[in-house]
């Protein structure tokens, strides 16, 4: 089992997908261990990007994903990095086949909805920045149907 962090970004929050994409990741079979809304703090902001912090967009990525709420969420489940990674799509929403977050509302590359970490360790970070106060742990009943 693999917890990944999931964010919704500020045009995600503005369009009013909050719904639809937190539905996406429960039908999926994901489990919602951690769900909070907040305005991101610069500091939150450019730690969370740090690995972006020389290229060109990264001042206006910090100016968008600090520009009112967010919402933080933590999924657990088998692979769950690369599920979550999936259903979220390419990063491009032109690219993103349709089917995925990205790919089926998204038309620009910065305005791209929502994050989602990349790898194992980059998760672990992103988990620690963001739900500093821990996750829940609690028995997802109806994973058994779910899992083989
Ligand atoms: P992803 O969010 O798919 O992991 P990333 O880690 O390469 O993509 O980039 C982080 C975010 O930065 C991305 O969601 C949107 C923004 N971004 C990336 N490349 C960009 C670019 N060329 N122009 C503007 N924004 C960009
Ligand atoms: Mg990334």
């Amino acid at each position: 089992m693999e917890t990944t962090y999931v964010m919704i970004k500020p045009d995600g929050v503005q369009r009013g997908l909050i719904g639809e994409i937190i539905g996406r990741f429960e039908q999926k079979g994901l489990k919602l261990v951690g769900l909070k809304s907040i305005i991101p703090s610069e500091e939150i902001a450019r730690s969370h990007y740090a690995v972006h912090s020389e290229r060109p967009f990264f001042p206006g990525l910090i100016k968008f994903v600090t520009s009112g709420p967010v919402v933080c969420m933590a999924w657990a489940g088998k692979d769950a990095i690369n599920v979550a990674r999936n259903l979220i799509g390419p990063t491009n929403g032109r690219e993103a086949p349709p089917g995925t977050i990205r790919g089926d509302y998204g038309m620009d590359i910065g305005y791209n909805m929502i994050h989602g970490s990349d790898a194992p360790d980059t998760a672990e970070f992103e988990l620690g920045l963001w739900f500093s106060e821990g996750l829940m742990d609690w028995d997802l009943t109806i994973s058994r149907w779910f899992y083989e």
